[in-house]
């Protein structure tokens, strides 16, 4: 059934990914079960989109009640559901406005909208002119947009022409942030923790810094935390572990409870006023369905104290993967139950290790070529994280299988 299975979607699926061959078919909480009856643990949890474990009871209830009811409508007519989730999102979040979207890029995409529109609007930069900072190893998705100020040469090669109007500063520079400030710079577009580059969590006074610089360049501050954002990193979002309130924030991933696409952005008043009727939209975003299951997540973070125990767990994971004793292991690094370990040069690849966790009943996932990541759902027991951390230590530990 797994070779079936496996052949089948590489016959009829684009080759845009080199999965993991393993076939799964059902998963409960923090584990899955491929097509042979194996168990797995999901160390991965879907790049932290089902932070709130696998077929969660409150988040299927809130799925097949609202399904039944009614799914989508567009935003041509107002719904029952869209309020009521749009005023949790702002209440969480601190913010006064949100824009639903439904993917991560799309919201990005809403958020470089935004901010080019205020730096017309508010900042009185001439239309074509503005420009966003963003920082080398970035991650905000593969749109077109997007991928112009990807530092990662293949996700860019052959799908130029590429969009103008952003400037790149090595992540944490904030000497070269103030310097790339022009009049024309209309925002400051961060990950808290960078993600895909490696888990590169920034030192500390880092995003405080950057804020302050923003303040005073009159540049808006855009954290993109759709990683790192509901509760990932031991805060409900990245940036509290700063104190710092950017202007703009992007959301997606966890927002959809681990079963729907749920993303948008949220913002000042100032910001998120220049849209006008008809200046932006999206045939999904903020439909019925994911309105319902947005805020049975949400709830179920604050209920169960995700956030608390992201950073409890994060701290057990952090600590256990650091005892590890192995030639192979450059640094273990992480924030919360967001985490990565950086294998040596000398190591070869991490994806032959990956393979090897996820014959030993591990999933996991490499990040470019040296990185092990390890972003587990929020609700894992610390005996599970425990056992994981044991055979993360066994394949390390030991060169051969
Ligand atoms: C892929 C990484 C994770 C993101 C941030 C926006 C988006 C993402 C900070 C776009 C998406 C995913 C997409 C996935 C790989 C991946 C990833 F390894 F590249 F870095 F999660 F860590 N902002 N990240 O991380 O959201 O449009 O996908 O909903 O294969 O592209 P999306």
């Amino acid at each position: 059934m797994t070779k079936e299975r496996i052949d089948q979607e590489s016959k009829y699926c684009a080759a845009n990914y080199a999965p993991i061959p393993v076939v799964l078919e059902r998963g409960e909480g923090v584990w899955l079960w491929d097509v042979e009856g194996r168990r797995y643990l999901d160390m991965m949890s879907a790049y932290s989109a089902v932070s709130l474990g696998h077929g969660h009871p409150r988040i299927l209830a809130a799925l097949t009640d609202q399904a039944k009811k009614l799914a989508l409508t567009s935003r041509a007519f107002h719904t029952d559901q869209l309020g009521p989730f749009l005023e949790d999102l702002c209440r969480l979040t601190g913010f006064p406005k949100a824009l639903p979207m439904n993917t991560g890029a799309e919201a990005v995409e809403t958020a470089i909208k935004a901010a080019r529109k205020w730096g017309m609007q508010v900042k009185g930069i001439t239309d074509g002119n503005q420009r966003i900072i963003t920082c080398e190893g970035n991650f905000h998705g593969r749109t077109t947009t997007v991928i112009s100020f990807s530092s990662e040469a293949q996700y860019k090669e052959g799908f130029g022409p590429l969009s103008p109007g952003f400037d790149s500063i090595p992540y944490c520079d904030t000497t070269a942030l103030e310097a790339a400030i022009t009049p024309d710079t209309v925002a400051f577009l961060v990950e808290p923790v960078q993600g895909e580059a490696g888990i590169v969590v920034p030192p500390k006074g880092f995003l405080r810094e950057a804020a302050r610089i923003c303040r005073e360049g009159n540049v808006l501050l855009v954290a993109d935390e759709v990683q790192t954002g509901f509760g990932r990193t031991g805060k409900m979002f990245a940036c509290e572990h700063e104190g710092v309130k950017p202007d703009v924030m992007i959301l997606g991933k966890a927002l959809g409870g681990g079963v729907f696409p749920v993303s948008g952005i949220v913002a000042t008043e100032e910001v998120m006023g220049v849209f006008r009727p008809g200046d932006h939209g999206s045939t999904f975003g903020g439909n019925p369905l994911g309105a319902a299951v947005g805020r049975a997540a949400i709830a179920t973070l604050v209920e169960e104290n995700l956030a608390e125990r992201a950073a409890e767990m994060g701290e057990v994971l952090l600590q256990e993967l650091r005892k590890i004793e192995s030639p192979i292991v450059e640094e273990v690094r992480g924030l919360g139950l967001l985490c990565g370990i950086e294998l040596k040069r000398s190591a070869g690849r991490a994806r032959p290790y990956v393979e090897r966790l996820f014959r030993s009943g591990i999933l996991s996932k490499e990040t470019h070529e040296q990185v092990i990541r390890f972003a587990p759902p929020l609700t894992i027991e610390k005996k599970d994280l425990l056992d994981a951390c044991r055979i993360v230590k066994e394949v390390l530990e030991n060169r051969e299988d």
